[in-house]
Order: structure tokens, then sequence, then C-alpha cells
């Protein structure tokens, strides 16, 4: 079968699924996308993007003008099925747990339209056994047999916002099967769309090999933050530290900054806590201390500003990092509402890749700049950068990042 006669189903089109969707169609591969949004659909449909991520607005209308990509909010038959929904967690007292009922919706969704030959690929990010005894299972109880009739795999996806397009091709993938045919299937269907290597493995390898990077970057973190902590006690710039330590050979420390936000890096540890809740003590711990972070910037601004009266604070950045326009799980966001809540100054806000906000009102940098007398620097984003620390010599700064020099 050539490309062009093979179609894949796309379930998820959100900021995984619409720009793998549209590669897969650009590529010469007849896509169904798949939402259960009817406004995402008629966006996509219009040759439109409801995201922002570099360049997928070119590639999403070229591959709706070749008539390669449709959205719908149903599914249909198809070859290949790719689900692409978010795996986010309930909130819990103490730990949090993963809500699949998105996988599970979309398992049942794809069931009635499933034929004898046809491969599953689960791409979100799941707990460990998820592929096997949630999407697995789902298929087997409605008589299908995994290995024979269907295949199933985990796929993770690996890919960096702000670097979706590039990472998608370029990254190494693993793939896992729930049985030895399912992961041959899989591994044959990635290698004829990347360039990166893939790599062959069980679905519950490919499931905490996922949850491990993002829990290992999430601990890096929490070293670096919990280290800024114990630098700024001892007045000495972390930022510096860590630069000097990093020119040791096998020394690699990430970067403080005002928390870790995100869906990702945020949420992908937890699903390793809920499954050994006695062992995984570091992996708990380093959320806990990067969960507590805005509160300790937070309550660095307020004790600056106590000393002021009316005190005008100067709020660089609301997204989650650097570059790019998200605001979800944002800790930038999260301490820039609380300063207004809590009534501790005056607050003007600037993020640059924002045109309008509903909740604040955006301002040019070098206007609440000048209007200031505390600059708190919460997002490294370009424009921030070439701010130089003599041109706020009048100002009390508190830098989350690092980026006045
Ligand atoms: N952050 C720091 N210090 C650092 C690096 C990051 O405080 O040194 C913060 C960022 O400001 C941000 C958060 O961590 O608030 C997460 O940002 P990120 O750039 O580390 O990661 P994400 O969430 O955008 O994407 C991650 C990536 N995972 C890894 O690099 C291991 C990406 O490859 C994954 O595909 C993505 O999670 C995902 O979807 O799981």
């Amino acid at each position: 079968m050539s490309v062009s006669d093979k179609r894949i189903c796309v379930v998820g089109l959100g900021y995984i699924g619409l720009p793998t969707a549209s590669l897969l169609a650009t590529k010469g591969f007849e896509v169904h996308g798949v939402d259960v949004s009817q406004y995402v659909v008629d966006t996509i449909n219009d040759g439109n993007i409801h995201i922002v991520e570099p360049d997928l607005d070119i590639l999403v209308k070229s591959a709706v003008n070749s008539g390669k990509l449709r959205a719908d909010t149903k599914p249909i038959e198809a070859d290949v099925f790719i689900i692409a929904v978010p795996t986010p967690f309930i909130d819990g007292e103490e730990n949090k747990k993963p809500n699949l009922d998105y996988i599970k919706d979309a398992t049942n969704a794809i069931a009635p339209y499933l034929n004898k030959g046809n491969l599953v690929i689960l791409e979100s990010t799941s707990p460990v056994g998820t592929t096997d005894e949630v999407v697995a299972r789902i298929l087997q109880d409605r008589g299908l047999v995994v290995g024979e009739d269907i295949y199933i795999a985990h796929c993770p996806e690996r890919v960096l916002p702000g670097r979706i397009l590039v990472e998608l091709v370029e990254n190494d993938r693993v793939v896992g099967g729930v049985d030895e045919t399912s992961t041959e299937v899989a591994v044959s269907f990635y290698e004829g769309i990347v360039r990166g290597e893939v790599l062959a493995t069980s679905s519950k390898v490919a499931e905490m090999v996922k949850l491990i990077e993002n829990s290992f970057r999430d601990v890096n973190i929490a070293f670096a933050n919990e280290l800024s902590m114990i630098c700024d006690e001892e007045n000495i710039n972390p930022w510096e530290v860590i630069k000097l330590a990093n020119r040791h050979p096998r020394v690699n420390i990430l970067q403080p900054g005002p928390g870790v936000g995100g869906h990702c890096i945020a949420v992908d540890p937890w699903f390793i806590v809920d499954r050994a809740p006695e062992l995984a003590n570091l992996i708990r711990t380093a959320r806990r201390v990067n969960d507590a972070k805005p509160e300790w910037v937070f309550r660095r601004v307020k004790k600056c500003a106590e000393k002021l009266r009316d005190p005008v604070i100067a709020c660089l950045g609301l997204a989650f990092k650097a570059d790019v326009d998200d605001l979800r799980e944002s800790p930038a966001l999260d301490i820039v509402r609380r300063l207004r809540e809590e009534n501790i100054g005056q607050i003007l806000v600037c993020e640059p890749n924002i045109e309008k906000s509903e909740e604040f009102e955006l301002s040019n940098l070098d206007t609440i700049i000048e209007r200031s007398d505390i600059v708190l620097v919460l997002v490294d984003h370009k424009p921030f950068r070439k701010i130089t620390a003599a041109s706020l010599k009048e100002k009390i700064v508190i830098d989350t990042r690092g980026v006045i020099t």
C-alpha cells in the first residue's frame, strides 16, 4: 500500500495531535483528524489554528488546502489510529492522580471503526500500564484480538513546545507494542515518517521512559530551585554558582526559576508517584519544591514592597517559559495574580507574546519599567534578556530567571 492510500485517524487535535496530523498529511497520507470541540474542527477545516506554535499555521493551511487533512468530531475507518489526547491529573490532598478519561473516551470512540490489520498508537503521556491495561483491554472487551486483528503500541510524544515541528521529525522515538508483532508494525510505521532513530521496546518501558524524562528534568530543576533559595540566604548569585559548577565535566545543573509550569513536567512525575507512592520519595519531593517556589517569590516581593509607600511593581512575563504565549500552569501568572489579590502594590504587566489579556492590562516594557519601584522578572523572554543591571540601578530588582546582568 502506498502512502497516499493509507488513511490515518488522529484523535485529539491539540499541541501534539494537530502538528502530527498536518505533518502526516503533508507527507501524503490521507488524514482524518478528530476533536470533541466543534470550534477546533471548524477552525482547522478553514485552514486556521487554535494554538500557537511557530510555523504550524503554514503547515495546517497547506495540509488542508491539499485536501489531505480534514477534521471532524467523529472518527472514520482508517489503517492507523493515533490517540493524542490530554492526560491531566486530579488534584488530591496529598498526591495527584492521573485522569485517564480522555484516553478511555478516545479508545471507545475509535473501537467501532477498527478493522483487521489496523494499528492503534497511544501517543498521550500515560502512567505505566495504560496501553495494555486501558487501551488494549477496552478493545479486547469489544471482541478484538490484539496481535491478530489489531496491533497496539505506545509511542510517547517528546517534542518541546516552541520547537514542535522540528522535533517531531528529528527526535528519536521510543516505540513499545503490547506484544512483539505490535512493536514491529508500529516501528515500521514511525520509520516511514521520522528522521530520528526509532527504538523498539515494550509498551510499559516506553511509558516509563517518557515519564522519567520529564521527572529527571523536574528533579534537576528542583535541585536548582532549592539551591537558589539557599544562595539567597547567603547573598550570593545562584546563576553564577551554577554556571561555575557546570564547568565541571560531570556536572549539569538546570536553571532556577519562579517554579515549574506547563502541562508536562509539572504533571508527569505524579504518574510515577501514584503507581509507587512508597518508593517515589525523591520525585514527590522535587514536585513539592518546584510547586512551593512561586510562594517563595511572592513572599520576597511582599517583603520588598512593605518597605515602600505605594509601591509600583513591574511584572515582566506571564507565560510558563521563555518565548511562548502559553499561560497554562504558569508560575509567573500565579505570582502576578497573588500579588494583585493581596494588594501588594500597583501591578503593571508586560507580556510581549500576547496581544490582549482579559485579566490584565498589558503594557509596553519601557513604560512599566519607567513607572516602577520594583522590577520583577518572571520569564526569560528575548526582550527581557536585553535589559542591563545599569539601566535599573534606581530600582529594586527581583530577577527569578537570572537574566539581568
Ligand atoms: N524550567 C526551569 N529551569 C530550566 C528549564 C525549565 O525552571 O532549567 C521551567 C520552564 O520555565 C517551564 C518548565 O520548567 O516552566 C518546563 O519547561 P521545559 O522547557 O523544561 O519543558 P516543556 O514542559 O515545555 O516540555 C517538556 C520537554 N521534556 C523534556 O525536555 C524532558 C519536552 O521534550 C516534552 O515533550 C514535553 O515536556 C511533554 O510534552 O512532555
